[in-house]
């Protein structure tokens, strides 16, 4: 595309994991930028959603490009599959892959640590949620790993405290490949505006309920109207069951009033412009096994 020097550094970097490790909350403190939904929930993230970050290290333009996954779980549903495919996708992509941990997590061997293990791709492994452990608990779990995993560096870290996120940083981009860059300088992400208002929606969605009901539910912007001074965006909310949807109301519709409002004030500040939301409650029933409807929603890799 544009002017760029011969000595450009680009390349992809693979944040994976198990789930609730914090991958997501490290991608956005890598970007700078809330792109991915957290929760305290397992498989809030459902999508590889990539962050592309543009700077100038020691001279020389760079272009980083991160892919937060989903955890890694074994699939029951279709949409699990289409899931840990995403995750496949962004290992077969990457040129660096930030293996992430947490002080809690057991290592236990599993299919992705084998395969991280007989990769030819470098691997930085994160002990994340330091700011949970003393010092003493960090060294065992740093030596531990140290004995169990080969990797390139282990660095433990907090996402959320920013902790050693500059060390991250470094080992990161000293191992990144001369290459131009893979997107225009002024794209933040590979996904659309609509798909991050669905987020928002969806992140609203797992706070505010509880059980079965954040797995079962999907969000589909179906109107995105950016006018002058307001977006106007029509969601469609869809659950698999009837009672579902009467749960997602709540009584004379006073829970789904409730997420409309956070979701639309995430919105405003996401967009950085008035909102207005409109949410449309529909049953699609078992969506998480139809291919159809999965495709509709997005997920067909
Ligand atoms: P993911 O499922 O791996 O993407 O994890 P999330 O980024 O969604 O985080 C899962 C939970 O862990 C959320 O409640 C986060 O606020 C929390 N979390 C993430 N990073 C840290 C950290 O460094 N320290 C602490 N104390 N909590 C964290
Ligand atoms: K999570
Ligand atoms: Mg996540």
């Amino acid at each position: 595309n544009e002017n760029y020097s011969p000595d450009h550094k680009a390349g992809f970097v693979s944040i994976i994991g198990k789930p609730n490790v914090g991958k997501s909350t490290l991608m956005n403190q890598l970007v700078g930028e809330r792109l991915s939904i957290i929760t305290s929930k397992a498989q809030t993230t459902r999508h590889r959603i990539m962050g592309i970050l543009n700077g100038v290290h020691n001279g020389q333009e760079f272009q980083l490009i991160y892919s937060d996954t989903p955890g890694i779980i074994k699939p029951q549903y279709r949409l699990h599959e289409s899931m840990m495919s995403f995750v496949r996708g962004s290992l077969e992509d990457a040129d660096i892959i930030l293996f992430v941990t947490d002080i809690f997590e057991k290592h236990d061997q599993n299919d992705v640590i084998d395969r991280l293990q007989h990769s030819q791709t470098p691997v930085l492994l994160l002990i994340n949620k330091i700011d949970l452990a003393t010092p003493e608990q960090v060294a065992e779990k740093k030596l531990y790993w140290e004995q169990n995993f080969k990797a390139e560096d282990i660095i433990p870290i907090s996402a959320i405290g920013a902790a050693n996120l500059d060390q991250v940083f470094d080992a990161i981009v000293t191992r990144l490949p001369v290459h131009p860059p893979f997107f225009p300088k002024d794209e933040m992400t590979d996904k659309p505006e609509r798909f991050f208002a669905s987020e928002i929606i969806r992140e609203k969605i797992f706070l505010n309920y509880k059980k079965e009901i954040p797995y079962s539910t999907e969000v589909v912007v179906t109107g995105f109207k950016d006018k002058e001074d307001i977006i106007v965006i029509q969601a469609e909310i869809l659950v698999e069951r009837a009672t579902q949807r009467a749960i997602l109301l709540g009584e004379g519709g006073n829970m789904i009033k409730k997420t409309g409002i956070m979701a639309r004030e995430e919105l405003e500040r996401f967009f950085g412009k008035k909102v207005f939301l409109e949410q449309f409650v529909k049953i699609e029933p078992d969506w998480r096994n139809k291919e159809r409807s999965l495709r509709r929603f997005g997920y067909d890799q």
